[in-house]
């Protein structure tokens, strides 16, 4: 799964350790903050225009003949979706911020793709499944609440203005939860899986913070 690996394996590690020692030191935190019907701009974001590519520097390639997305786990109804089965599913257009924790921040993504609701209501939460995590094709997780992945605005999305959703964006299809920093939102999802307990993901056992509000600077923790 790991055999697309563009940088060398040594220098992927040190750039992880230096993430992990920004989360240490708490690098970037300003200490306060915000109301999001207050202002756009979370505590210690700077607006860019364009979209910064951040991921272990492994963007595998999935093809369609590769593509297979799975919600399963604590669910009536498992799905396993072939990119054409996902493709014919009802397809919404949305328009959302992103922060990202390494402090950039872009307005009006515009996005198309199915949403998380959408997968849950043909997957049929267990009681008790209170927990997702994100399973992506580099070896990547990272974990939400189920409360925080069953929101209005939370996508699988395909399409980013108008454009399919490039490789090194995780394309073809990643996760979309605006209203997180956006470690939250795996690249090249393969999995969706619903549990009763938590398990933090990649990021979240390296320093940062399990809840990701960028409102609340919930950078590490
Ligand atoms: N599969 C996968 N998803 C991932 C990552 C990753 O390394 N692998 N990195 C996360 C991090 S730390 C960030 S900031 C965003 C970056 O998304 P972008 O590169 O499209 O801006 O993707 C998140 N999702
Ligand atoms: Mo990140």
């Amino acid at each position: 799964m790991n055999d697309d690996a563009t940088i060398p394996e040594g220098a992927r590690e040190k750039l992880i350790e230096r993430k992990q020692d920004w989360a240490r030191d708490g690098r970037l935190l300003t200490g306060t903050t915000a109301d999001p019907q207050a202002q756009r701009l979370p505590p210690g974001q700077r607006l860019v225009k364009d979209w910064p590519v951040l991921d272990l520097g492994i963007q595998p390639e999935v093809t369609p003949q590769k593509f297979r997305l799975d919600l399963d786990g604590a669910v009536e109804n498992p799905l396993s979706l072939r990119l054409d089965e996902f493709m014919a599913l009802p397809q919404v257009d949305s328009v959302s911020d992103m922060h990202c924790v390494t402090q950039w921040s872009n307005y009006d993504n515009r996005w198309r793709g199915v949403s998380a609701r959408e997968l849950l209501g043909r997957a049929r939460p267990k009681p008790g499944a209170n927990h997702v995590i994100f399973h992506a094709h580099d070896g990547y997780t990272t974990n939400v609440r189920l409360d925080q992945f069953d929101a209005p605005d939370v996508f699988l999305v395909h399409t980013w203005n108008g454009e399919p959703i490039s490789r090194v964006h995780g394309g073809p299809v990643r996760v979309l939860i605006p209203r997180l920093y956006l470690w939250k939102s795996a690249k090249w999802v393969r999995r969706i899986e619903l549990r009763a307990s938590d398990r933090p993901g990649f990021w979240e056992t390296r320093g940062y913070h399990n809840n990701a509000d960028p409102w609340l600077e919930e950078r590490y923790g």
